[in-house]
């Protein structure tokens, strides 16, 4: 049996090998957050020739790439990206993505739209048959927290503001249980609409390409 850690450093090698022929050198590579993006950026790291620079979603991967000398894009000067690989905190099997986990969840957006491609990266516990198991973080501005609480509520949602955490943006993050959500793109949309609200947390109205899953018995592709 392979340990969580294992299963995502499985992932995090077949993603390197996935996305290496996507790229030429002159190519930017568009990359997310969290625990199994860092193993997917220490994976990288031998190739760094092999494409110009990277894209990142996150103070926290910008200081791992850059730690492994990867030279770091802003958003900015790029206009477009072949592939940009992510994690996910719960995907389904139309690669609905549930995100937001590590508080990055803007500017993974962000990124991502820049991207030709959405290649996601996770272990086997991150498949599921409906979103919302994980609470669904949803980033807003700090003087609308109260209100958009309020309409989360009325959605049936129960938000609660994750206490202590500023996000890259200056933004307070709500996480929100209690939500089967069997129709994403259109939650997704709703909460979009929420004044005040940055991001949600659902990619469906843009979900993943790919997605590279992590099993047991080895390495799952979905597209
Ligand atoms: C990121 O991936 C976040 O949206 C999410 O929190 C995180 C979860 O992945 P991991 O389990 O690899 O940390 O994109």
């Amino acid at each position: 049996m392979f340990t969580q850690q294992q299963l995502k450093e499985h992932v995090a090698q077949a993603a390197v090998e996935h996305i290496l022929p996507l790229l030429a050198a002159d190519s930017v590579l568009g990359v997310g957050t969290g625990s199994t993006v860092d193993l997917f950026i220490d994976a990288l790291a031998p190739h760094r020739e092999r494409f110009r620079a990277a894209c990142s979603s996150s103070e926290r991967s910008t200081q791992r790439l850059q730690q492994h000398g990867f030279q770091v894009l802003d958003l900015n000067t790029v206009e477009t990206m072949p592939v940009y690989v992510d994690g996910a905190d719960e995907i389904d099997g139309r690669l609905n993505m549930l995100k937001g986990g590590g508080g990055a969840l803007t500017r993974e957006k962000i990124v991502a739209s820049v991207a030709e491609r959405f290649v996601c990266i996770a272990d086997e516990s991150k498949l599921v048959d409906v979103l919302g198991k994980f609470p669904l973080p949803v980033e807003v501005i700090p003087m609308a927290a109260a209100s958009v609480s309020r309409r989360l509520a009325a959605l049936g949602g129960k938000p609660a503001r994750r206490e202590g955490f500023v996000t890259d943006n200056g933004g307070w993050i709500l996480d929100v249980s209690g939500l089967a959500i069997t129709a994403p793109a259109e939650l997704e949309s709703t909460i979009n609409d929420i004044p005040g609200v940055v991001t949600c947390g659902l990619f469906a109205l843009s979900g993943a390409d790919a997605a590279l899953l992590s099993t047991q018995q080895g390495i799952r592709t979905l597209a």
